[in-house]
């Protein structure tokens, strides 16, 4: 079937099409994407209460419109490493129920009893779960599709399978390179823009360290990493944790994967600072997300160790030492990545709402100024914290 990009109506008719819905079902469908990529749809029977999410691809970048092509093909990949990971941590990711490659589309589970993890952490809500589940889904994922576990043939096969072309290079540049220059693809708040001419492009020694962690994303086939993974890619609840939106996968460093929430709790830890919200409720809530920090990234490392303990199948992984070095680099990375990610989300391309929905330009442009400096100096002394909870100590001595 030749790809055409669907309407509401035209969902209804290919759900009925493949039997996911009897042909005389009274359906009521939205359009519900508020992603920078794709369609997505939620369909819902009437009389039933059953729904599904249908999600297509379109042959350029939502957020920008179709002066920027992207290639249908990013949905092979969400549906490839939704499979991968469906059977490594099940029910940490959407059930998928049907894929047309030629379409571009996915039909999975609507997870719309759950709130989008952003929306919620921008309300105060906590996820007393979160750092069980998630740990167990980046250790439970990365661990079993990195060479420590996996058959070194079938490990490269994953990689070949896996090439991202297109979405990495969308990473390589909105995350590594532009938010470093004046690129003509940043979106900065103005108030910003004297603060990055006069201080922050001109500090050469963070583009150093950022260059060191792009090679890292260039050339680390680690474990097949999820890719995107902030807090606008988790679904959660107070029992559930959902992790989803995989176009971006690809086989590379795992301490993207670990960082990239790290940055997004940090990025949402300083956005207080620019509202107003009661200063008891603010500490309250803060104390609550490096809390998370701490035990996510501890568990993490638990469990990831775990694996490796009774799982690891390549011999050298059992030298004495070597699971040491590989956790520490993970650490060092992660915060090198997480620092990357507050970065990119201040004056790149792609923001958070947690800063965005600040409205006053000036205070904006404060919380921005803070998130950078902290960012900052998360990235320039990753090599020096002896544990996670040495940088959400200092971040609480910063900002507090
Ligand atoms: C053009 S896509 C912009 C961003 O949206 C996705 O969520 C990724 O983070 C990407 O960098
Ligand atoms: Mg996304």
């Amino acid at each position: 079937m030749e790809y055409f990009q669907m309407t509401e109506s035209t969902v209804e008719e290919y759900v009925k099409k493949i039997g996911m819905f009897a042909n005389e079902s009274v359906l009521a469908t939205r359009e519900v994407g508020d992603g920078n990529l794709n369609l997505v749809f939620i369909v819902k029977e009437e009389a039933t209460g059953k729904s599904v999410v249908v999600k297509q691809a379109l042959p350029y970048v939502r957020v920008v419109g179709e002066s920027w092509p992207l290639s249908i093909d990013r949905t092979i990949f969400e549906a490839n490493a939704l499979e991968i990971q469906s059977k490594l941590a099940k029910g940490l990711v959407p059930e998928i129920y049907h894929r047309n490659d030629d379409l571009a589309l996915i039909i999975m589970e609507d997870l719309s009893r759950l709130e989008l993890m952003r929306h919620g952490m921008i309300k105060m809500k906590k996820y007393p779960k979160f750092p069980e589940h998630m740990s167990t889904f980046l250790a439970d994922t990365l661990f079993y599709t990195s060479d420590l576990y996996m058959d070194s043939e079938d490990k490269k096969k994953m990689v070949a399978k896996f090439i991202n072309t297109e979405l990495c290079k969308i990473t390589e540049d909105l995350i590594f390179t532009d938010p470093y220059f004046d690129a003509e693809s940043n979106n900065i708040n103005p108030a910003l823009r004297p603060y990055l001419e006069e201080v922050f492009w001109k500090k050469q020694y963070l583009r150093l360290e950022t260059a060191k962690l792009k090679y890292k994303f260039l050339t680390e086939a680690q474990s097949l990493i999820h890719g995107d993974l902030h807090t606008g890619s988790i679904f959660a609840g107070e029992e559930e944790t959902v992790a989803f939106d995989t176009e971006f996968a690809f086989v590379g460093p795992s301490a993207f994967d670990v960082g990239k929430v790290i940055g997004n709790f940090l990025i949402n830890y300083v956005s207080w600072s620019g509202k107003d919200e009661e200063p008891g409720k603010v500490k309250d809530y803060r104390d609550y997300l490096l809390d998370s920090i701490n035990g996510y990234y501890n568990l993490f490392v638990k469990k990831f160790k775990a694996n490796w303990d009774k799982d690891a199948k390549d011999v050298i992984a059992k030298v004495e030492g070597y699971q040491a070095h590989y956790m520490e680099n993970i650490f060092r990375d992660a915060l090198g990545f997480a620092a990357a990610v507050m970065i990119r989300r201040m004056h790149g391309l792609a923001h958070n709402l947690d800063v965005d929905g600040i409205e006053n330009e000036e205070k904006r442009k404060d919380v921005q100024i803070t998130i950078l400096e902290l960012a900052e100096e998360i990235m320039m002394d990753r090599y020096s914290f002896e544990n996670i909870e040495a940088v959400t100590k200092l971040v609480k001595e910063r900002i507090y």
